[in-house]
């Protein structure tokens, strides 16, 4: 992405802060993993959406002034040579600048210093940090560090959530958004095909998943959007299944729920196919309710309509198809067998972080994801597929890769 689109996020983030502002952003800090060795690094993705930069260690900070007037830094971390003999190259300045846009490049050296001389004005009354965490057990990130030296030495700010601002700022896709979602399918697509076209009774799930990551790393170096979920047979049951150790025998499904990181956009798609390359008629039965679901709901998802009627329409248009296939006995009993509606939105994050908006809009993007687990059968798999809203309704954008029972079967001949 070009860094009009970085700075543009960052003006709409300004726009929305109140006079008299100050609004920090960290992009993160190694986290060790044992002894001298560290997690690889993934930059806090609110600070690649505002800046493009995957640095450790670097802070946007902006002030608005009581006039409106916005002044911005952006701190990376210093030259070092012997640091960077070991770990690899640091962002320069002049990089930095024209990745992000921002113009006034300093170093994290000086942050606490220029932060202060900020503080000590007496023109800024309030803080924005994202402080976001999902529970209390979760380890501090730089922006807690950074609060906790804030309330020591300088505690005279009304603290105030800037996650809440990104949410609803990233909750929109932009034209390059969806264009790097594109590309992302298109490499999603060959991974997956890679997998079916590779498949064979006897194969274990780490040999798909070898397929998949050959595909997929024929584009980049870090291409992961998420670890793949990958699993065969009864492993299907278990919806996040990452240990790789099963092997699929002659008549299991594969199941993969896998997507991939292109130009910091990701994708989430799954599919379900016969390892044997022809569906059991148990298995067509199921398999064509959840397709008969999917395209259903792609024929009527479109702007005004509620998010929450996306996960409950899923469930119920199945469970009547499953009712008149005569799977299930009851429309009321499809908890039983189908509980994995997911309309969660993807972005930066895979599992987006958005505000979760009542009314669906264009340019929101989200999974139209449908399960079934059918355990007396032993079949369980998904159908997720990636909806991009449209102007008067949506289009799919993980479409080109196959789902119809047709074209998976041809292709695995
Ligand atoms: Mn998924």
């Amino acid at each position: 992405m070009k860094a009009d689109f970085y700075k543009g996020n960052r003006d709409k983030l300004y726009d929305m802060l109140p006079e008299g502002s100050i609004v920090a952003i960290f992009s993160g800090k190694d986290i060790l993993k044992t002894n001298d060795e560290y997690y690889p690094f993934f930059a806090d993705r609110n600070f690649v959406y505002l800046t493009g930069l995957e640095c450790k260690e670097g802070v946007l900070l902006a002030a608005k002034d009581g006039s409106g007037k916005v002044d911005e830094r952006l701190y990376i971390l210093p030259p070092d040579l012997i640091a960077e003999r070991w770990t690899g190259v640091r962002v320069k300045p002049a990089e930095a600048e024209a990745v992000s846009g921002a113009t006034d490049i300093r170093s994290t050296e000086l942050f606490w210093q220029d932060f202060r001389k900020l503080a000590m004005s007496g023109n800024y009354g309030r803080l924005y940090l994202d402080l976001f965490k999902i529970n209390d057990k979760e380890i501090d990130r730089p922006a807690h560090e950074f609060l906790g030296r804030v309330q020591k030495n300088l505690p005279y700010f009304l603290i105030c959530s800037a996650d809440a601002l990104l949410r609803k700022l990233r909750l929109f896709k932009q034209p390059c958004e969806i264009e790097a979602l594109r590309k992302g399918e298109k490499i999603t697509g060959e991974g997956i095909l890679a997998m079916m076209k590779a498949s064979k009774p006897g194969m274990a799930e780490y040999q798909y998943k070898a397929e998949f990551d050959r595909a997929i790393h024929e584009y980049a170096p870090y291409i992961y959007g998420f670890p793949p979920i990958i699993s065969s047979g009864r492993n299907n049951f278990i919806i996040h299944n990452y240990a790789y150790d099963g092997t699929a025998h002659d008549g299991d499904l594969i199941l993969n729920d896998v997507g991939v990181n292109w130009d910091h956009m990701i994708t989430d798609v799954s599919r379900s196919w016969p390892c044997n390359g022809r569906y059991s008629d148990k298995q067509k039965l199921l398999y064509e309710c959840a397709l008969a679901t999917s395209d259903y709901m792609f024929s009527i998802v479109k702007p005004g309509m509620k998010m929450a009627a996306v996960d409950q329409t899923i469930k119920e248009y199945n469970a009547k198809l499953l009712v008149d296939a005569g799977v299930l006995d009851d429309e009321a009993n499809i908890r039983k067998y189908m509980w994995h509606g997911g309309a969660h939105h993807i972005g930066f994050d895979v599992h987006d972080v958005v505000e979760t908006p009542d009314v669906i809009a264009p340019n929101m993007v989200f999974c139209i994801d449908v399960g079934i687990y059918h355990e007396e059968w032993g079949i369980g798999f998904r159908v997720e597929d990636n909806c991009l809203i449209t102007e008067d309704g949506c289009e799919n954008l993980s479409a080109g890769i196959p789902r119809r029972i047709e074209d998976i079967e041809a292709i695995m001949r």
